[in-house]
């Protein structure tokens, strides 16, 4: 926040002004103000000259914002509520704190950057000790993960003991801390409306009451793209007045006292519980859209002279002399004191340490809590628990095996099912939400006995909501990104939401969230945030009519993703032991569930029990031999036993098979130590052929094991084609028993 203190440079005349308020703030506030506001410019100013003399390398401004910004942080706290700002928020950092040498610590990539030590460019806010979180460049990925973060709040002040720190997992590095009225600030511009995100997250803030501001800085121009281009009629705040729950404010966002007023209302809704507040405020950006970018070639002189006669900062400047709040050398007084200030902190951040080429590795992934190491390998507790004796018994699936109550040996579909359930005895921090996930979001169909509950689309997570609650357990509006963008907020603070995407085929509307932000925030914000989420998703095809859009693979997309575990287990015992070292470990998962081995016969076991873990990247194998090789993972797994068994029955050819179980990190001794002693490789995966994970592991044997190989190493796969619905041709498009037995005996014999 602003400092408060009395300027010592007021005169008598102007002290006694003090006293006099403008809509609720004092004149101190204003001065204060000014100062923010200027320092702000000034930064700009300063950062466009570095920019100029090739010292900085990007730069983006807060010009015409400024007034906003000093505002809200006039109205919302520090450390205590929490900030998802866009790149034009310099003011309101400067404003809750940050300081004008941290910023251009940034503009020079400094290792010392609080926002990201030198990853992210200028302007990109991360100040953890201000609750201000970590920002990318995509435009509106901050709104859902705001809404997450607001969600998260309200859980811990629902659950407070799910605050208390807890050994031998992630909660043992996660601090939490919440207000009861907390605020969520989260902003963005005027073309950022047209981004489908924020409607979603208009929409879940609206729907739950949640306390979140969005703050729209309407400056008229995306890039060059004016605002009646990206919204009909021109104005956002018509097209969202529809919105239930919410307080709208719709202001000349130059003029603080305006503003302020606004925020403030703003700010006593939302901590009165009541729900979100939008706040649309008409600004000005008089400085282009950046260093880029020249807004004379769409903008013409008589549009921008209008925009500077509405400049916040000479506006403001007027206003504290015409009220006689300062005069023109107090302000000369200031000005000069911040120019000094600013100098000497460019000096100080163009001598300061760059970073270390060997630190682009660091935090990738946590540092803290390694889930490749012996932590996470524990072995299977002989006794079923009530857990497991609870899982529900399979319903309708795609699979075509039916289950076999009797047998103490459980579908994976149980045990993955069992293990949440013993999750989320352990850990109240654990929230689980998706499409269809909870057993029915009118409740009161649950109290009163007349419904059983649907628990997911497969039933993975059928009883949850019944035993934990729908805080716990509920559905989401059908909105991928809706998903993972909250799942995304909740985990900054401290939350580990276990979120369900209902088929890989629709993981699609979240790649933003799951590119761009997910696995990406420990490491562009060096550190100070993390969002260790486990995303489950349903996968894969040999579903006999599950056709192009229920049948997809794709997991290389995400394995070339740094920062993002990835999961793919083919039996039930290794389905349990892997979930919970998802959920327990500090990195975000994406835990792939081949639908076909949901209920299959194949790779059933009793429940492990409440403790057994799986470390990550260490593959097993699930048969030994001498002559060859096959290295593959998920269902492709049943299919290679068979050939390789079919093998050494008819050819006495002896196939070592492997199981990745871990894409991502995947075990690389595995393999190596596999193919010293076969000589002999083939990959086979359920994916399309061409640029899939076998590629990678193609390369590597290439490059690493050259002299030990005997043969070329081989690859089977689908075809290069999406999955048809007619089962011949599905049989066609995806590798069978009897293609891996053609390519074994092939190889063999090379
Ligand atoms: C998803 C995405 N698409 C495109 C861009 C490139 N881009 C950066 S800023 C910008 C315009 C943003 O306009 P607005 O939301 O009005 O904010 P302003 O810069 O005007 O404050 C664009 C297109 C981006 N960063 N992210
Ligand atoms: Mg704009």
């Amino acid at each position: 926040m602003a400092t408060t203190k009395v300027d010592p440079k007021l005169n008598d005349t102007n002290i006694a002004k003090m006293a006099k308020t403008y809509d609720g703030l004092t004149t101190q506030q204003l001065i204060d103000a000014y100062r923010v506001m200027f320092t702000s410019r000034r930064v700009d100013d300063r950062e466009i000259l570095l920019k100029r003399q090739q010292k900085v390398f990007f730069q983006i401004s807060g010009a015409g914002h400024e007034a906003l910004g000093a505002a809200a942080a006039l109205a919302l706290k520090p450390a205590y509520d929490w900030f998802y700002p866009y790149y034009r928020d310099r003011a309101l950092c400067l404003a809750l704190g940050a300081t004008p040498l941290e910023m251009l610590l940034g503009a020079v990539g400094a290792a010392d950057d609080p926002s990201s030590g030198g990853r992210q460019m200028p302007s990109h806010w991360a100040f953890k000790r201000l609750n201000v979180v970590t920002q990318s460049s995509a435009t509106g990925t901050q709104i859902l993960q705001a809404v997450g973060c607001a969600e998260a709040g309200r859980y811990f002040a629902r659950h407070r003991n799910s605050t208390q720190k807890a050994a031998g997992d992630y909660r043992q590095f996660k601090d939490v801390q919440f207000q009861d009225d907390e605020i969520t600030y989260v902003s963005l511009g005027d073309g950022t409306t047209s981004e489908g995100e924020f409607w979603e997250a208009l929409n879940t803030a609206s729907n739950r009451r949640l306390p979140v501001i969005f703050c729209v800085q309407d400056n008229q121009y995306a890039i060059s793209v004016p605002v009646e281009v990206q919204t009909s009629g021109g104005n956002i705040s018509r097209l969202v007045s529809g919105f239930p729950n919410f307080h709208f404010e719709e202001i000349d966002g130059t003029d603080p006292v305006v503003a302020y007023a606004a925020f403030r209302r703003s700010a006593d809704y939302c901590r009165a519980g009541h729900g979100p507040a939008f706040v649309h405020a008409h600004v000005i950006r008089p400085y282009s859209h950046s260093l880029s970018d020249d807004e004379r070639l769409y903008r013409p002189d008589s549009e921008r002279q209008a925009d500077a006669a509405r400049d916040p900062v000479p506006r403001l400047q007027m206003f504290l002399l015409r009220e006689g709040i300062l005069d023109e050398k107090a302000i000369n007084e200031i000005e000069r004191e911040i120019e000094e200030q600013i100098q000497a902190d460019a000096d100080r951040a163009l001598d300061a340490a760059l970073p270390q080429p060997e630190t682009i590795y660091h935090y990738v992934y946590s540092p803290d809590l390694d889930p490749t190491s012996a932590a996470f390998d524990t072995h299977p507790a002989p006794a079923v628990p009530e857990a497991a004796a609870d899982a529900k018994p399979a319903a309708a699936s795609p699979s075509k095996s039916s289950p076999n109550k009797a047998s103490p040996n459980k579908t994976m579909a149980d045990l993955i099912n069992a293990t949440l359930r013993d999750e989320m005895r352990r850990d109240e921090r654990i929230v689980i939400f998706g499409e269809d996930v909870a057993d029915a979001s009118r409740e009161e169909y649950l109290k009163q006995k007349v419904i059983k509950g649907k628990g997911g689309v497969f039933k993975l997570t059928s009883g949850l909501q019944i035993e934990f609650g729908a805080d716990r357990v509920f559905n989401s509006p059908l909105a991928e990104a809706n998903i993972i963008g909250r799942a995304t907020g909740m985990a900054t603070r401290g939350l580990k939401p276990v979120v369900e995407i209902q088929f890989f085929d629709y993981i699609w509307p979240a790649m933003m969230q799951l590119r761009d932000e997910l696995p990406i925030i420990r490491w562009r914000s060096n550190n100070a945030f993390s969002a260790p989420v486990v995303v489950r998703v349903a996968i894969g095809g040999y579903l006999t009519g599950g056709a192009i859009y229920h049948s997809q693979c794709g997991e290389s997309i995400f394995t070339h993703t740094p920062g993002l575990r990835v999961v793919f287990p083919s039996n039930a015992l290794d389905a349990a032991g892997l979930l919970r070292t998802a959920i327990r470990c500090d990195d975000p998962v994406l835990f792939l569930e081949h639908k076909r081995l949901y209920r299959e016969t194949y790779g059933r076991a009793p429940y492990p029990g409440p403790d057994y873990m799986i470390p990550f990247g260490k593959a097993k194998v699930v048969q030994p031999g001498t002559d060859l090789t096959v290295i593959t993972y998920g269902a492709v797994v049943p299919r290679a036993l068979q050939a390789a068994q079919k093998l050494e029955r008819e050819h006495r050819v002896s196939v070592e098979l492997l199981d990745l179980r871990t894409l991502n990190p995947f075990d690389w001794d595995a393999i190596a130590a596999s193919v010293k002693k076969t000589n002999r490789a083939l990959i086979a995966y359920e994916d399309s052929l061409s640029w899939g994970y076998g590629a990678e592991i193609a390369a590597r044997i290439a490059d690493q094991l050259f002299h030990h190989l005997d043969a070329p190493v081989k690859r089977v796969a689908a075809t290069d084609t999406f999955v048809a619905y007619q089962p011949i041709l599905e049989n066609a498009i995806l590798p069978q028993s009897s293609d891996l037995f053609r390519a074994m005996k092939e190889l063999a014999e090379f």
